[in-house]
Protein backbone atom coordinates (compact mmCIF):
# COMPACT_ATOMS: atom_id res chain seq x y z
CA UNK A 1 0.00 0.00 0.00
CA UNK A 2 1.64 3.37 -0.91
CA UNK A 3 0.91 6.52 0.09
CA UNK A 4 2.70 9.53 -0.26
CA UNK A 5 2.21 11.28 3.31
CA UNK A 6 1.17 10.56 6.59
CA UNK A 7 -3.18 10.97 6.73
CA UNK A 8 -3.70 13.59 9.51
CA UNK A 9 -7.07 14.38 9.61
CA UNK A 10 -10.30 14.75 11.39
CA UNK A 11 -13.30 12.27 11.03
CA UNK A 12 -17.42 12.63 11.34
CA UNK A 13 -20.02 10.08 10.03
CA UNK A 14 -22.89 11.51 7.54
CA UNK A 15 -26.08 11.00 10.43
CA UNK A 16 -24.07 12.73 13.11
CA UNK A 17 -23.33 15.89 11.01
CA UNK A 18 -25.20 15.99 7.81
CA UNK A 19 -28.83 16.58 8.62
CA UNK A 20 -30.99 17.36 6.26
CA UNK A 21 -32.37 13.60 6.79
CA UNK A 22 -35.09 14.24 4.65
CA UNK A 23 -33.91 16.64 1.43
CA UNK A 24 -32.44 15.32 -1.36
CA UNK A 25 -34.93 12.42 -1.80
CA UNK A 26 -32.86 10.73 1.22
CA UNK A 27 -35.09 8.23 2.70
CA UNK A 28 -35.49 7.46 6.73
CA UNK A 29 -32.42 5.52 8.03
CA UNK A 30 -32.06 3.68 11.18
CA UNK A 31 -30.76 6.57 13.31
CA UNK A 32 -33.47 8.74 12.03
CA UNK A 33 -35.65 7.19 14.81
CA UNK A 34 -34.12 7.20 17.65
CA UNK A 35 -35.00 9.90 20.40
CA UNK A 36 -31.90 12.06 22.22
CA UNK A 37 -30.93 10.47 25.44
CA UNK A 38 -28.77 12.22 28.18
CA UNK A 39 -26.95 11.25 31.30
CA UNK A 40 -27.47 7.58 32.71
CA UNK A 41 -31.14 8.01 30.17
CA UNK A 42 -30.54 5.38 26.96
CA UNK A 43 -31.56 7.00 23.71
CA UNK A 44 -34.87 5.25 22.44
CA UNK A 45 -36.13 3.25 19.31
CA UNK A 46 -39.20 4.64 17.82
CA UNK A 47 -41.76 2.75 16.30
CA UNK A 48 -41.85 5.49 13.37
CA UNK A 49 -40.76 9.70 13.39
CA UNK A 50 -43.03 10.55 15.80
CA UNK A 51 -44.47 14.36 16.06
CA UNK A 52 -43.86 14.38 19.74
CA UNK A 53 -40.65 13.44 19.84
CA UNK A 54 -36.96 15.46 19.07
CA UNK A 55 -34.61 13.30 16.59
CA UNK A 56 -31.33 15.14 17.42
CA UNK A 57 -29.70 13.43 13.60
CA UNK A 58 -32.19 15.13 11.64
CA UNK A 59 -30.61 18.21 11.97
CA UNK A 60 -27.33 17.57 13.36
CA UNK A 61 -24.91 20.80 12.65
CA UNK A 62 -26.48 20.82 9.86
CA UNK A 63 -23.58 20.12 7.18
CA UNK A 64 -26.06 19.73 4.66
CA UNK A 65 -26.21 23.30 4.05
CA UNK A 66 -22.89 24.42 5.13
CA UNK A 67 -20.34 22.67 3.77
CA UNK A 68 -18.40 24.85 1.84
CA UNK A 69 -17.94 27.06 4.54
CA UNK A 70 -17.36 23.89 6.85
CA UNK A 71 -14.68 22.42 4.51
CA UNK A 72 -12.72 25.72 4.07
CA UNK A 73 -12.38 26.00 7.72
CA UNK A 74 -10.98 22.07 7.83
CA UNK A 75 -8.31 23.05 4.92
CA UNK A 76 -7.38 26.12 6.94
CA UNK A 77 -6.70 23.12 9.90
CA UNK A 78 -4.65 21.91 7.34
CA UNK A 79 -6.52 18.24 6.94
CA UNK A 80 -4.58 16.05 5.10
CA UNK A 81 -7.66 13.60 4.63
CA UNK A 82 -11.16 14.15 6.03
CA UNK A 83 -13.25 10.89 6.95
CA UNK A 84 -16.84 10.60 6.64
CA UNK A 85 -19.88 8.10 5.92
CA UNK A 86 -21.89 8.47 2.61
CA UNK A 87 -25.73 8.06 4.01
CA UNK A 88 -27.17 4.83 2.40
CA UNK A 89 -30.40 5.88 2.63
CA UNK A 90 -29.28 8.96 0.22
CA UNK A 91 -28.28 6.80 -2.61
CA UNK A 92 -31.47 4.19 -1.73
CA UNK A 93 -33.56 5.63 0.17
CA UNK A 94 -35.24 2.56 0.73
CA UNK A 95 -32.35 0.41 0.38
CA UNK A 96 -34.12 -2.04 -1.97
CA UNK A 97 -34.44 -0.03 -5.11
CA UNK A 98 -32.66 -0.54 -8.70
CA UNK A 99 -32.11 2.89 -9.26
CA UNK A 100 -29.94 5.23 -7.18
CA UNK A 101 -31.38 8.31 -6.39
CA UNK A 102 -29.36 11.04 -8.25
CA UNK A 103 -29.87 14.00 -5.93
CA UNK A 104 -27.84 12.08 -3.30
CA UNK A 105 -24.99 11.47 -5.36
CA UNK A 106 -24.59 14.89 -6.36
CA UNK A 107 -24.60 15.81 -3.12
CA UNK A 108 -21.51 13.75 -2.39
CA UNK A 109 -19.73 14.47 -5.93
CA UNK A 110 -19.81 18.18 -4.69
CA UNK A 111 -18.51 17.64 -1.18
CA UNK A 112 -15.85 15.31 -2.74
CA UNK A 113 -14.85 18.08 -5.29
CA UNK A 114 -14.83 20.70 -2.27
CA UNK A 115 -12.55 18.50 -0.21
CA UNK A 116 -10.38 17.73 -3.66
CA UNK A 117 -10.10 21.12 -4.51
CA UNK A 118 -8.53 21.87 -0.79
CA UNK A 119 -6.00 18.94 -1.60
CA UNK A 120 -8.02 16.92 1.47
CA UNK A 121 -8.70 13.49 0.64
CA UNK A 122 -11.79 11.78 1.46
CA UNK A 123 -11.62 8.74 3.11
CA UNK A 124 -15.26 7.32 3.21
CA UNK A 125 -16.84 4.49 5.51
CA UNK A 126 -19.86 2.56 3.50
CA UNK A 127 -22.08 2.19 6.85
CA UNK A 128 -21.45 3.90 9.59
CA UNK A 129 -25.20 3.24 11.38
CA UNK A 130 -27.15 4.20 8.43
CA UNK A 131 -29.21 0.97 7.00
CA UNK A 132 -32.31 2.84 5.59
CA UNK A 133 -35.05 1.86 7.86
CA UNK A 134 -37.23 0.32 5.04
CA UNK A 135 -34.42 -2.42 5.24
CA UNK A 136 -34.85 -3.15 9.09
CA UNK A 137 -38.31 -2.62 9.18
CA UNK A 138 -39.61 -4.92 6.16
CA UNK A 139 -36.44 -7.38 6.03
CA UNK A 140 -35.35 -7.51 9.61
CA UNK A 141 -31.74 -5.74 8.40
CA UNK A 142 -28.96 -8.43 8.54
CA UNK A 143 -30.84 -11.00 9.58
CA UNK A 144 -32.36 -11.45 5.83
CA UNK A 145 -29.58 -12.84 3.41
CA UNK A 146 -31.24 -10.43 1.15
CA UNK A 147 -29.51 -7.49 2.67
CA UNK A 148 -26.18 -8.86 1.40
CA UNK A 149 -26.97 -8.37 -2.10
CA UNK A 150 -28.80 -4.65 -1.23
CA UNK A 151 -25.55 -3.74 0.70
CA UNK A 152 -23.11 -4.94 -2.42
CA UNK A 153 -25.32 -2.87 -4.79
CA UNK A 154 -24.67 0.11 -2.90
CA UNK A 155 -21.25 -0.31 -2.67
CA UNK A 156 -21.03 -0.69 -6.24
CA UNK A 157 -22.85 2.44 -6.79
CA UNK A 158 -20.80 4.45 -4.93
CA UNK A 159 -17.35 2.66 -5.89
CA UNK A 160 -18.31 3.44 -9.71
CA UNK A 161 -19.90 7.07 -8.88
CA UNK A 162 -16.54 7.92 -6.85
CA UNK A 163 -13.65 5.66 -8.49
CA UNK A 164 -11.75 8.85 -9.42
CA UNK A 165 -12.75 10.60 -6.25
CA UNK A 166 -12.03 8.47 -3.35
CA UNK A 167 -9.75 5.89 -2.69
CA UNK A 168 -9.82 5.08 0.73
CA UNK A 169 -12.95 3.25 1.57
CA UNK A 170 -14.27 1.27 4.85
CA UNK A 171 -17.41 -1.39 4.63
CA UNK A 172 -18.44 -1.46 8.33
CA UNK A 173 -18.41 0.95 11.04
CA UNK A 174 -17.47 -0.56 14.54
CA UNK A 175 -18.94 -3.91 13.14
CA UNK A 176 -18.32 -5.37 16.19
CA UNK A 177 -19.53 -3.44 18.78
CA UNK A 178 -23.12 -5.74 18.48
CA UNK A 179 -20.99 -8.09 20.18
CA UNK A 180 -22.56 -6.63 23.27
CA UNK A 181 -25.56 -8.19 22.86
CA UNK A 182 -27.13 -6.35 25.98
CA UNK A 183 -27.41 -3.31 24.39
CA UNK A 184 -30.18 -2.89 21.81
CA UNK A 185 -29.52 0.49 20.05
CA UNK A 186 -25.45 -1.47 18.75
CA UNK A 187 -27.57 -4.36 17.14
CA UNK A 188 -30.22 -1.48 15.45
CA UNK A 189 -27.78 0.86 14.13
CA UNK A 190 -25.01 -2.02 12.68
CA UNK A 191 -27.66 -3.97 11.39
CA UNK A 192 -30.72 -2.89 11.23
CA UNK A 193 -31.47 -6.07 13.89
CA UNK A 194 -34.58 -5.88 16.54
CA UNK A 195 -34.15 -9.12 18.98
CA UNK A 196 -37.15 -10.33 18.93
CA UNK A 197 -38.99 -12.89 21.70
CA UNK A 198 -37.84 -16.12 21.84
CA UNK A 199 -34.57 -15.76 19.89
CA UNK A 200 -30.70 -16.38 21.57
CA UNK A 201 -29.29 -13.00 20.60
CA UNK A 202 -26.16 -14.94 20.03
CA UNK A 203 -27.09 -16.63 17.80
CA UNK A 204 -28.99 -13.97 15.64
CA UNK A 205 -25.38 -12.32 16.29
CA UNK A 206 -23.47 -14.94 14.23
CA UNK A 207 -25.89 -14.87 11.37
CA UNK A 208 -26.00 -11.05 11.19
CA UNK A 209 -21.99 -10.95 11.49
CA UNK A 210 -21.26 -13.93 8.47
CA UNK A 211 -24.21 -11.57 5.82
CA UNK A 212 -21.79 -8.73 7.21
CA UNK A 213 -18.52 -10.24 6.51
CA UNK A 214 -20.08 -11.56 3.12
CA UNK A 215 -21.30 -8.55 2.22
CA UNK A 216 -18.13 -7.06 3.14
CA UNK A 217 -15.88 -9.43 1.15
CA UNK A 218 -18.78 -9.07 -2.29
CA UNK A 219 -17.69 -5.41 -1.30
CA UNK A 220 -14.18 -5.41 -1.36
CA UNK A 221 -13.90 -7.68 -4.57
CA UNK A 222 -16.35 -5.58 -6.64
CA UNK A 223 -14.30 -2.23 -5.57
CA UNK A 224 -10.86 -4.44 -6.78
CA UNK A 225 -12.53 -4.73 -10.18
CA UNK A 226 -14.00 -1.07 -10.59
CA UNK A 227 -10.57 -0.13 -9.48
CA UNK A 228 -7.52 -1.59 -8.55
CA UNK A 229 -5.84 1.33 -6.99
CA UNK A 230 -8.27 1.12 -3.78
CA UNK A 231 -7.22 0.70 -0.37
CA UNK A 232 -10.58 -1.01 1.24
CA UNK A 233 -10.49 -1.42 5.06
CA UNK A 234 -12.67 -2.65 7.47
CA UNK A 235 -13.42 -0.81 10.55
CA UNK A 236 -13.39 -2.05 14.15
CA UNK A 237 -13.76 -0.40 17.76
CA UNK A 238 -11.06 -1.76 19.77
CA UNK A 239 -11.00 -1.51 23.14
CA UNK A 240 -8.03 -3.30 24.77
CA UNK A 241 -8.78 -5.82 27.74
CA UNK A 242 -6.69 -6.09 30.29
CA UNK A 243 -6.58 -8.86 33.23
CA UNK A 244 -6.69 -7.62 36.54
CA UNK A 245 -3.58 -9.22 37.80
CA UNK A 246 -0.45 -11.74 36.86
CA UNK A 247 -2.69 -14.45 38.04
CA UNK A 248 -2.89 -16.92 35.30
CA UNK A 249 -6.87 -16.87 35.22
CA UNK A 250 -6.92 -13.26 34.55
CA UNK A 251 -4.06 -13.30 32.39
CA UNK A 252 -6.88 -16.10 30.17
CA UNK A 253 -10.18 -14.43 31.02
CA UNK A 254 -8.47 -11.64 29.44
CA UNK A 255 -7.19 -13.38 26.48
CA UNK A 256 -10.86 -15.18 25.88
CA UNK A 257 -12.37 -11.59 26.84
CA UNK A 258 -10.40 -10.13 23.46
CA UNK A 259 -12.08 -12.59 20.95
CA UNK A 260 -14.98 -9.78 21.01
CA UNK A 261 -12.80 -7.79 19.66
CA UNK A 262 -10.95 -9.74 17.37
CA UNK A 263 -13.66 -11.97 15.89
CA UNK A 264 -14.44 -9.75 13.16
CA UNK A 265 -11.16 -8.98 11.90
CA UNK A 266 -9.96 -12.17 12.42
CA UNK A 267 -12.07 -12.71 9.41
CA UNK A 268 -12.23 -9.43 7.66
CA UNK A 269 -8.23 -9.98 7.23
CA UNK A 270 -7.71 -13.60 6.75
CA UNK A 271 -10.75 -14.57 5.04
CA UNK A 272 -12.08 -17.68 7.29
CA UNK A 273 -13.50 -17.94 10.63
CA UNK A 274 -10.98 -18.55 13.95
CA UNK A 275 -10.94 -21.91 15.65
CA UNK A 276 -12.20 -20.33 18.76
CA UNK A 277 -15.72 -19.41 16.89
CA UNK A 278 -16.41 -23.00 15.42
CA UNK A 279 -16.01 -24.01 18.78
CA UNK A 280 -18.41 -22.24 20.06
CA UNK A 281 -20.83 -22.85 17.40
CA UNK A 282 -20.89 -26.18 17.47
CA UNK A 283 -20.85 -26.11 21.65
CA UNK A 284 -23.83 -24.15 21.62
CA UNK A 285 -25.11 -26.54 18.48
CA UNK A 286 -25.76 -23.61 16.09
CA UNK A 287 -26.75 -24.62 12.87
CA UNK A 288 -26.07 -20.79 10.54
CA UNK A 289 -26.45 -20.17 7.52
CA UNK A 290 -23.11 -20.32 6.09
CA UNK A 291 -22.63 -22.04 2.39
CA UNK A 292 -19.47 -23.39 0.68
CA UNK A 293 -19.51 -20.58 -1.59
CA UNK A 294 -20.10 -18.05 1.21
CA UNK A 295 -16.13 -19.25 2.40
CA UNK A 296 -14.71 -19.00 -0.76
CA UNK A 297 -15.98 -15.26 -1.51
CA UNK A 298 -15.06 -14.59 1.94
CA UNK A 299 -11.12 -15.92 1.38
CA UNK A 300 -11.25 -13.71 -2.07
CA UNK A 301 -12.83 -10.55 -0.08
CA UNK A 302 -10.03 -9.84 2.63
CA UNK A 303 -9.12 -6.09 3.34
CA UNK A 304 -6.04 -4.07 2.83
CA UNK A 305 -5.91 -2.28 6.12
CA UNK A 306 -7.61 -2.11 9.32
CA UNK A 307 -9.49 0.88 10.42
CA UNK A 308 -10.23 1.34 13.81
CA UNK A 309 -11.34 3.38 16.37
CA UNK A 310 -9.56 3.91 20.01
CA UNK A 311 -10.96 5.68 23.07
CA UNK A 312 -10.31 3.40 25.95
CA UNK A 313 -9.19 0.07 27.86
CA UNK A 314 -10.78 -1.58 29.97
CA UNK A 315 -9.85 -4.91 32.69
CA UNK A 316 -11.11 -8.11 33.52
CA UNK A 317 -11.09 -9.90 36.53
CA UNK A 318 -11.56 -13.88 36.27
CA UNK A 319 -13.43 -14.13 39.54
CA UNK A 320 -15.46 -11.27 39.57
CA UNK A 321 -19.85 -12.22 38.78
CA UNK A 322 -19.07 -14.95 36.27
CA UNK A 323 -22.40 -15.26 36.32
CA UNK A 324 -22.37 -15.79 32.25
CA UNK A 325 -20.23 -18.32 30.95
CA UNK A 326 -16.77 -16.94 30.30
CA UNK A 327 -16.37 -19.09 27.93
CA UNK A 328 -18.20 -17.13 25.43
CA UNK A 329 -16.70 -15.28 22.38
CA UNK A 330 -19.79 -11.97 22.41
CA UNK A 331 -21.96 -10.00 24.90
CA UNK A 332 -21.22 -7.37 27.40
CA UNK A 333 -17.85 -8.56 29.78
CA UNK A 334 -19.62 -9.83 33.07
CA UNK A 335 -16.00 -10.08 34.85
CA UNK A 336 -15.31 -6.16 34.18
CA UNK A 337 -14.03 -4.00 36.87
CA UNK A 338 -11.87 -0.14 37.07
CA UNK A 339 -8.37 -0.22 36.49
CA UNK A 340 -6.97 1.65 39.94
CA UNK A 341 -4.22 3.29 37.84
CA UNK A 342 -6.41 5.04 35.40
CA UNK A 343 -8.42 8.15 35.30
CA UNK A 344 -11.73 8.58 33.40
CA UNK A 345 -13.86 11.18 31.29
CA UNK A 346 -17.16 12.50 32.36
CA UNK A 347 -18.90 9.71 30.70
CA UNK A 348 -16.41 7.15 32.73
CA UNK A 349 -14.08 6.28 29.39
CA UNK A 350 -10.66 5.40 30.58
CA UNK A 351 -8.23 7.41 30.01
CA UNK A 352 -5.35 5.21 28.75
CA UNK A 353 -3.30 6.92 26.11
CA UNK A 354 -0.65 4.17 26.43
CA UNK A 355 -3.42 1.45 25.85
CA UNK A 356 -2.98 2.79 22.63
CA UNK A 357 0.72 2.04 21.87
CA UNK A 358 -0.55 -1.40 23.21
CA UNK A 359 -3.34 -1.66 20.97
CA UNK A 360 -1.40 -0.94 18.12
CA UNK A 361 1.06 -3.40 18.70
CA UNK A 362 -0.96 -6.32 19.45
CA UNK A 363 -3.45 -5.47 16.15
CA UNK A 364 0.08 -5.77 13.93
CA UNK A 365 1.17 -8.44 15.55
CA UNK A 366 -1.81 -10.24 14.35
CA UNK A 367 -2.90 -8.93 11.04
CA UNK A 368 0.28 -7.30 9.96
CA UNK A 369 -1.48 -5.12 7.64
CA UNK A 370 -1.42 -1.13 7.66
CA UNK A 371 -3.06 0.57 10.69
CA UNK A 372 -5.56 3.12 10.27
CA UNK A 373 -6.55 5.23 13.57
CA UNK A 374 -10.08 6.39 12.06
CA UNK A 375 -11.07 7.61 15.45
CA UNK A 376 -9.36 8.92 18.63
CA UNK A 377 -10.78 12.12 20.58
CA UNK A 378 -12.27 12.93 23.97
CA UNK A 379 -16.17 13.43 24.48
CA UNK A 380 -16.68 16.69 27.27
CA UNK A 381 -18.50 19.16 28.01
CA UNK A 382 -17.34 22.87 26.54
CA UNK A 383 -17.79 26.48 27.56
CA UNK A 384 -17.59 29.39 25.43
CA UNK A 385 -17.14 32.83 26.55
CA UNK A 386 -18.23 36.13 25.49
CA UNK A 387 -15.46 35.94 23.14
CA UNK A 388 -16.34 32.74 21.56
CA UNK A 389 -13.44 31.06 22.72
CA UNK A 390 -13.27 27.75 24.22
CA UNK A 391 -10.18 26.73 26.26
CA UNK A 392 -10.14 23.26 25.83
CA UNK A 393 -6.82 22.21 27.12
CA UNK A 394 -7.83 18.30 28.43
CA UNK A 395 -9.01 18.03 24.86
CA UNK A 396 -5.38 19.11 23.85
CA UNK A 397 -3.94 16.79 26.54
CA UNK A 398 -6.25 14.07 26.10
CA UNK A 399 -5.04 14.35 21.97
CA UNK A 400 -1.47 15.13 22.49
CA UNK A 401 -0.46 11.99 24.73
CA UNK A 402 -2.35 9.65 22.37
CA UNK A 403 -0.76 11.16 19.47
CA UNK A 404 2.79 10.82 21.23
CA UNK A 405 1.81 7.34 22.08
CA UNK A 406 1.23 6.51 18.37
CA UNK A 407 4.27 8.09 17.27
CA UNK A 408 6.10 5.72 19.50
CA UNK A 409 4.57 2.50 18.34
CA UNK A 410 5.44 4.08 14.60
CA UNK A 411 9.14 4.93 15.99
CA UNK A 412 10.31 2.33 18.19
CA UNK A 413 7.94 -0.54 17.54
CA UNK A 414 7.78 -0.57 13.82
CA UNK A 415 4.03 0.06 13.42
CA UNK A 416 2.51 0.69 10.17
CA UNK A 417 0.24 3.06 10.78
CA UNK A 418 -1.09 5.12 7.74
CA UNK A 419 -2.76 8.16 9.22
CA UNK A 420 -4.50 9.42 12.43
CA UNK A 421 -8.00 10.83 12.32
CA UNK A 422 -9.03 12.97 15.50
CA UNK A 423 -12.93 12.13 15.88
CA UNK A 424 -15.56 14.76 15.78
CA UNK A 425 -13.18 17.15 14.23
CA UNK A 426 -16.23 19.14 14.29
CA UNK A 427 -18.51 19.27 17.51
CA UNK A 428 -21.29 16.24 16.00
CA UNK A 429 -24.18 14.94 17.85
CA UNK A 430 -23.20 12.07 20.00
CA UNK A 431 -23.68 8.76 19.18
CA UNK A 432 -24.77 6.79 21.96
CA UNK A 433 -26.47 9.53 23.98
CA UNK A 434 -27.68 11.63 21.25
CA UNK A 435 -26.36 14.98 23.14
CA UNK A 436 -24.66 17.90 21.34
CA UNK A 437 -23.04 18.69 25.03
CA UNK A 438 -20.71 15.48 24.84
CA UNK A 439 -18.62 17.58 22.58
CA UNK A 440 -15.24 16.01 20.65
CA UNK A 441 -14.66 18.55 18.25
CA UNK A 442 -11.54 21.52 17.64
CA UNK A 443 -14.12 23.37 15.82
CA UNK A 444 -17.42 24.36 18.46
CA UNK A 445 -20.59 24.52 16.70
CA UNK A 446 -23.52 26.83 18.79
CA UNK A 447 -26.43 24.26 19.11
CA UNK A 448 -27.45 22.53 22.38
CA UNK A 449 -29.58 19.41 23.26
CA UNK A 450 -32.67 20.57 22.14
CA UNK A 451 -31.34 21.68 18.73
CA UNK A 452 -30.96 25.26 19.67
CA UNK A 453 -28.19 27.79 18.86
CA UNK A 454 -26.87 29.68 15.89
CA UNK A 455 -25.14 26.61 14.24
CA UNK A 456 -22.26 29.19 14.41
CA UNK A 457 -19.05 27.76 13.84
CA UNK A 458 -15.86 28.72 16.85
CA UNK A 459 -12.19 27.74 16.81
CA UNK A 460 -11.53 26.09 19.97
CA UNK A 461 -8.20 26.04 21.47
CA UNK A 462 -7.17 22.31 20.37
CA UNK A 463 -7.69 24.14 16.77
CA UNK A 464 -4.61 26.18 16.61
CA UNK A 465 -2.94 23.49 18.49
CA UNK A 466 -3.82 20.57 15.87
CA UNK A 467 -2.98 23.04 12.99
CA UNK A 468 0.13 22.68 14.37
CA UNK A 469 0.73 18.93 15.09
CA UNK A 470 0.05 19.32 11.32
CA UNK A 471 1.85 21.49 10.14
CA UNK A 472 4.67 19.87 12.01
CA UNK A 473 3.92 16.20 10.96
CA UNK A 474 4.14 15.47 14.55
CA UNK A 475 7.08 17.38 15.88
CA UNK A 476 4.90 19.47 17.94
CA UNK A 477 3.57 17.18 20.21
C1 LIG B 1 -17.96 5.47 18.00
C2 LIG B 1 -18.73 5.78 16.76
C3 LIG B 1 -18.89 7.22 16.46
C4 LIG B 1 -18.81 8.16 17.63
C5 LIG B 1 -17.85 7.76 18.71
C6 LIG B 1 -17.97 8.52 20.00
O1 LIG B 1 -18.57 4.39 18.63
O2 LIG B 1 -18.18 5.16 15.63
O3 LIG B 1 -19.98 7.35 15.61
O4 LIG B 1 -19.88 8.86 17.95
O5 LIG B 1 -17.93 6.41 19.02
O6 LIG B 1 -19.09 8.10 20.70
P1 LIG B 1 -20.09 9.10 21.39
O7 LIG B 1 -20.50 10.05 20.33
O8 LIG B 1 -21.20 8.27 21.87
O9 LIG B 1 -19.33 9.72 22.48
Amino acid sequence: MQQKQFLWGGAVAAHQFEGGWDQGGKGPNVVDVMTAGAHGVPRQITQDIESDQFYPNHTAIDFYHHYKSDIQLLAELGLKCFRTSIAWSRIYPNGDELVPNEAGLRFYDDMFDELIKHGIEPVITLSHFEIPLHLAREYGGFKNRKLVDFFERFAITCFERYQHKVKYWMTFNEINNQMDTSNPIFFWTNSGVKVEPGEDPQQVLYQVAHYELLASAKAVIAGKKINPDFHIGCMISHVPIYPYSCNPHDIMAAEIAMRQRFFFPDIHVRGYYPAYALKEFARRGYKLDITAEDLTILKQGKVDYVGFSYYMSTVVKADVNNDNDSNVVNGALPNSVDNPYIQKSDWGWAIDPEGLRYALNRLYERYQLPLFIVENGFGAIDEIDSKHQVHDQSRISYLNAHIKAMLVAMAEDGVDVIGYTAWGIIDVVSFTTGEMKKRYGVIYVDRDNQGNGSMKRYKKDSFDWYQNVIATDGKSV
